[in-house]
């Protein structure tokens, strides 16, 4: 029997400290926080030099998230987090060839995730050979004779499969595709079925576009602001800035989180302080501590009020949309006393916002995963989505939806083609722009792709960029699944768990990152981004690369399909040579794209059309906007269980762990901790530090996770949080939403044990 390691994350060895939550973000601890970072990872020369060039319009558009930047940019465009995301991927040291000498793949999979990203930025591409220990260099050269040979000689193209995180620029993503497809499959599962896929379908079918309808400008007209199940003080933090300045415009901001979060508190942006002022605003005007999956309940109580209090917007629901009749009846035999049940608020509390609501003339909505990663996703935004057609806020200044984005081009990655279930009208363009014929049979997202793994379907995995092993659903089937796999490749620029936990045989390709110059045959290149706006804008690094050994990730697209595709389709590696070339072959596969080389030279960029936004119509099936009736979803829990969410600290990005942080709500040292509402916890004779082991339910299957702290919190009763991806391992691979397939991670079943006997035991084979 061959020896597995585990595929978590060890816990870094330190004591759990406890302080107060905060009820400010940003301010003077968010600068220092942001230098010291980037001191001790770039030292301060570079530091400054790379901070002045982040979100610049001759600069790179922040790693960190995809909020837009305003059009009138001071020197000062990043906020804590970004810095860290800069530094992260600036930083001096190096993973080297000596490195992987000196440690075996066992030996780096006993490091913590914390640790692994601290080691520094991937040097050279190396090589997992089936059976050995240890990684060992190989030349780019041979690394794509060994993934082209292993891919040209599939019986079948669907055996491969190719995931895609969110940093990778619209160039890259398109090549991409095109290369995928000229394979011949859709097998392009990405982080956004993780992520906002839930948006992108219920905005979808609704309102005839899976994106935002609003731009920033439309943030200072609006008179009030839902910001649903977000972090953004946190996970957002340039968004506060534009919460404060509608604010100082005389928006009310409305919170709706089973948490506080520091963020919507109060704000401080640390440059007030260059100009002697150290007030702080006051963001949020009221905050709805609903419980974990009782946002459909709330919007229901909202437009339950909306209809008693009139104040509609009658001609718009008449000319424009279709369905207001039976989602008005759905929302009125929904009974208050449910409504009461399923969000743990006061009737009261629910009627006065939402007479707020109904007397807004301009209502934004905010979201981001507290919404989409429910059983409901999908549903309950479209609850959002009735809220707000019914007052007319799409399409005019001040109002409409904003589904926050996550990963810096996650956007622009699907508006580019990363999609394995595209549209037959996005195929047919796309055929005509290429040339080739375009696969139509639907391909893989990450939960499938689990199941194909687990399956053994699948002989060759590809990842451009991201941590699939940490990131995904139940960490332990995915790992068991992604052993089975012959070759995985991973195009990285950070060392992490996907790199240890692999196909029989694996392979690393180091890439440049968005801060580095990326010179190739023609001069240097820049590439181009989409933000959660829509806006398309250029990006240009600045910095000499971390290696002479990197590659840019078009390059590496271009080369694997000279590699591996039979019949070239595509003259790929001149496309390379300058990306003029491949935006030109854009501006002829994508609609909307038309003269890109141009008018992405713009300073600002420019604005994808967007038919709700730009004339308030909507290109669903009939031209109609569409209200729908949805039943209340099912929220009860089994006696002695809670509802988890898994969330992100204040130090980490995702599956990078910056540190053991998480400043705002005041938990230091430790990251294996459950925050659970203190009365709950006195009812079972548990104090703060308590050690538990969680037990997840679902269709009758359990999974364990020992060696959890408690930690008394503001969360409703009978909810809990824990940190993702720590609990990941907890996550059900068949627990996701109606419609969009992406995983619950914010609603877990969950049981709490503090006899901790019964640690699981995994079986391998
Ligand atoms: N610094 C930093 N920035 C990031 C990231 C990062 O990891 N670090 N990640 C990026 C990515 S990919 C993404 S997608 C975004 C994520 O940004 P967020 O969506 O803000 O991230 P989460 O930490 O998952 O927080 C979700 C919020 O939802 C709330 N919540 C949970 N369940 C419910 C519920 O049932 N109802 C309501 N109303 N609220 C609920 C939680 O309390 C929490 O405040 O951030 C992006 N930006
Ligand atoms: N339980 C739970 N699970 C979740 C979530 C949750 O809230 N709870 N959130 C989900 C969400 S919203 C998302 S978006 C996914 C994130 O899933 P992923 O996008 O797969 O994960 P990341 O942690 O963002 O990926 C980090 C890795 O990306 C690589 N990288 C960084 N920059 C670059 C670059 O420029 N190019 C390349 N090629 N590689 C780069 C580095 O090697 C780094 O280690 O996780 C999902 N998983
Ligand atoms: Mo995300």
């Amino acid at each position: 029997m061959k020896e597995h390691l585990s595929p978590e994350t060890p816990k870094d060895n330190l004591k759990l400290r406890l302080g107060k939550p905060k009820k400010s973000a940003a301010g003077i601890p968010a600068a220092l926080s942001s230098m010291s970072h980037g001191i001790k990872k770039m030292g301060l020369l570079k530091t400054v030099r790379t901070l002045t060039m982040v979100n610049q319009q001759a600069g790179f558009d922040c790693p960190g998230c995809a909020w837009p930047d305003p059009s009138h940019r001071t020197s000062f465009e990043f906020c804590e987090n970004g810095a860290k995301a800069v530094a992260d991927e600036a930083m001096k040291a190096k993973v080297n060839p000596q490195f992987f000498q000196k440690y075996s793949v066992k030996e780096l999979t006993g490091k913590s995730d914390h640790w692994l990203n601290k080691q520094g930025r991937i040097a050279h591409p190396m090589i997992l050979k089936t059976g050995a220990t240890h990684y060992t260099t190989i030349s780019w050269k041979d690394a794509f004779n060994h993934i082209g040979s292993t891919i040209s000689n599939l019986d079948r193209p669907e055996q491969a499969v190719f995931y895609t995180s969110g940093r990778t620029s619209n160039e890259a993503a398109f090549l991409y595709q095109a290369y995928v497809r000229a394979l011949g499959t859709n097998n392009m599962p990405d982080c956004s079925n993780m992520c906002h896929e839930s948006s992108g379908k219920g905005l979808g079918e609704t309102i005839g576009i899976g994106k935002g309808t609003v731009t920033l400008e439309d943030f200072n007209e609006a008179e009030v602001i839902l910001v649903i199940g977000q972090n953004p003080g946190t996970n957002h933090p340039r968004m506060l800035t534009a919460l404060r300045d509608a604010k100082h415009n005389g928006a009310q901001i409305i919170h709706i989180n089973p948490l506080p979060e520091a963020g919507l508190e109060r704000f401080k942006h640390p440059q007030d302080y260059m100009k002697l002022d150290f007030k702080t605003t006051k963001l949020s005007d009221h905050h709805l501590q609903v419980k974990i999956g009782g946002d459909a309940a709330l919007m229901k109580g909202f437009i339950k009020t909306h209809i008693q209090k009139g104040q509609t917007d009658a001609s718009f629901i008449k000319n424009s949309t279709r369905g207001y009749e039976a989602m008005c009846q759905q929302a009125i035999a929904t009974s208050w006393k449910e409504i009461v049940r399923d969000t743990g608020l006061d009737r009261e509390v629910i009627e006065s916002v939402g007479a707020l609501l109904a007397s807004s003339n301009a209502t934004i909505a905010c979201w981001a995963m507290g919404l989409t990663q429910q059983p409901n996703g999908v549903a309950v935004i479209q609850e959002v989505v009735n809220l707000l057609l019914m007052g007319g806020h799409v399409g005019k200044p001040g109002a409409g939806f904003c589904p926050v984005r996550g990963h810096s081009n996650v956007q622009g990655d699907r508006t580019v083609g990363i999609w394995e279930a595209p549209s037959d009208a996005f195929l047919d363009r796309m055929e005509k722009g290429l040339g080739f014929p375009m696969p139509r049979k639907h391909g893989y997202d990450v939960v499938n792709a689990i199941r194909a793994m687990n399956q053994g379907k699948v002989s060759v995995f590809f990842c451009m960029g991201g941590n699939f092993l940490s990131a995904t659903p139940d960490t332990h089937q995915t790992a068991k699944g992604l052993r089975k796999i012959d070759l995985t490749v991973q195009v990285s620029t950070k060392l992490n768990r996907s790199h240890l936990i692999t196909g029989k045989t694996a392979i690393i390709l180091p890439c440049l990152g968005r801060t580095e110059i990326d010179q190739q045959a023609d001069g240097e290149q820049f590439v181009t981004v989409e933000n959660s706006m829509g806006i398309v804008h250029k990006s240009t690094g600045g910095l000499k690369p971390a290696s002479p050994d990197l590659m840019s990730e078009p390059a590496i697209v271009a080369h694997l399909a000279t590699a591996s595709l039979k019949d070239a389709k595509l003259d790929w590696m001149n496309l390379v040579n300058h990306y003029d070339g491949i935006r030109d072959l854009m501006a002829e596969s994508l609609a909307g794209f038309e003269r890109y080389n141009e008018r992405v030279r713009e300073p600002n960029g420019f604005a994808l059309p967007n038919p709700p936004r730009d004339t308030r119509s909507f290109a669903t099936d009939d031209g109609f906007a569409h209200f729908t009736a949805h039943a209340l979803p099912d929220v009860s829990v089994p006696d002695d269980c809670y509802v988890m969410m898994t969330m992100r600290s204040h130090d980490q990005y995702n599956t990078t762990i910056y540190d053991v942080h998480d400043r705002y709500r005041g938990i230091h040292g430790n990251r294996r901790v459950v925050l659970m509402n203190a009365t709950d916890m006195a009812k079972r004779g548990w104090k703060n530090r308590q050690e538990v082991q969680l037990t997840s339910h679902f269709d009758g299957v359990e999974r364990k996770s020992a060696h959890w702290q408690l930690v008394a919190y503001d969360i409703p009763s009978g909810n809990i949080a824990t940190y993702f991806p720590e609990s990941n391992t907890l996550v059900p691979l068949d627990s996701t939403a109606a419609g969009s397939n992406t995983p619950t991670s914010k609603w877990i079943i969950v049981s709490i044990d503090d006899n901790l006997t019964t640690n699981r035991v995994h079986e391998e084979e």
